[in-house]
């Protein structure tokens, strides 16, 4: 039901769309999309819809993604890459994986996004923004009588032994994110002490960075590391769960989207990259309950969305944390001293 009404709502957005743009190019497009499947599926669609370009798509987490568009390097099998946190899409560009494109739209973005495609020499650009949070299952919480955590040294209790879920930082853009975040808040070394004291406390490192809190949702965990929006994905759909915005403070993504260098459907990967900017397009994301904040500025912000001036952020670093040898360097520390 839910589905069916989806896909009618996306098609009759997408109908308007095609009435007032004519298809105008032919051919294929190879799409690999980091954010969740169903919005992954309802930006094909509407594509499709707007343009005579047919779309191959696949979902990958963002760690991924990376690696294998750094496999394909000399042999790139994909055009574009959609969403995702940014993090690996500025390491790609840094490593000359990703194509230079200035969109025309740029001026109509956020100051994040645009910072975004100035740190990578507009080899990426931003298309989302949202915070990190951590999630619990009221229910469990209160049945196991555990206390409420409300900072991220919370999760170091052991009362949580075997309570927490978050992703591997290695394949999951949203366990970097949270990786970074620590490290940017407590220090490199005392960021690394908190991870490790956490240990015992993880359930499960999960590939994709939205299991765990998916896990809560239906109880298979008490708590979650994940971002804020995901978590309103689940209480959207009836969820008995708490966000926190930790007390210390806390990260976020530019989630981001990039033309893969060498990309054998140029045209039509920007003809994707525009269409991905617009506000028209920005504005559906909520139909496949995605809860993210735009990055064009006329796009409408979901209600629910968690507002990121109302979150205590850190000045994320986005340049330092995405290069290739910090980001490198601090996956294979987790590698040692944590997995
Ligand atoms: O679409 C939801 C979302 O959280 O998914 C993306 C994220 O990369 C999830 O995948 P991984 O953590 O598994 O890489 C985020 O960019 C996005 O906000």
């Amino acid at each position: 039901m839910k589905l069916k009404t989806l896909i009618l709502g996306t098609a009759l957005t997408a109908g308007a769309v095609t009435m007032a743009q004519p298809a105008d190019a032919a051919g294929r497009l190879n799409v690999i999309c980091s954010a969740d499947n169903e919005w992954c599926e309802l930006m094909k669609n509407a594509f499709e819809l707007e343009h005579d370009v047919s779309v191959s798509m696949v979902r990958k987490s963002s760690g991924e993604t990376y690696a294998q568009v750094r496999a394909e390097g000399a042999n790139p099998k994909l055009d574009i890459w959609w969403g995702g946190t940014g993090d690996p899409h500025l390491q790609a560009a840094a490593e000359g994986l990703t194509e230079e494109y200035k969109s025309e739209k740029l001026d109509e973005l956020q100051d994040w996004a645009v910072n975004q495609a100035e740190n990578a020499d507009y080899r990426t650009v931003g298309v989302y923004a949202g915070a990190l949070g951590i999630g619990y299952n009221n229910e469990l919480m209160k049945s196991k009588g555990l206390p409420a955590p409300k900072c991220w040294k919370d999760l170091t209790d052991s009362a949580y032994q075997g309570e927490i879920q978050m992703a591997n930082p290695n394949s999951s853009g949203t366990s970097y994110t949270a990786l970074a975040t620590l490290v940017q808040i407590f220090g490199e070394d005392d960021a690394f002490q908190l991870m490790k004291d956490m240990h015992p406390n993880i359930n499960q490192y999960t590939k994709s960075g939205s299991a765990p809190i998916k896990a809560a949702a239906i109880g298979e965990t008490t708590i979650a590391i994940t971002f804020m929006h995901d978590m309103v994905t689940q209480k959207k759909q009836g969820a008995d769960i708490t966000i926190v915005s930790p007390c210390e403070g806390t990260g976020y993504e530019v989630g981001s989207m990039s033309i893969i260098k060498g990309a054998r459907n140029l045209e039509n990967a920007k003809l994707w990259y525009e269409f991905a900017l617009s506000d028209r397009t920005q504005s559906i994301a909520e139909e496949a309950g995605s809860y993210q904040v735009p990055s064009n500025k006329s796009a409408r912000v979901p209600e629910d969305a968690p507002r990121l001036e109302e979150v205590k952020l850190i000045d994320y670093d986005f340049a330092k944390y995405g290069s290739a040898e910090v980001r490198r360097a601090l996956l294979s520390r987790w590698d040692n001293e944590i997995r």
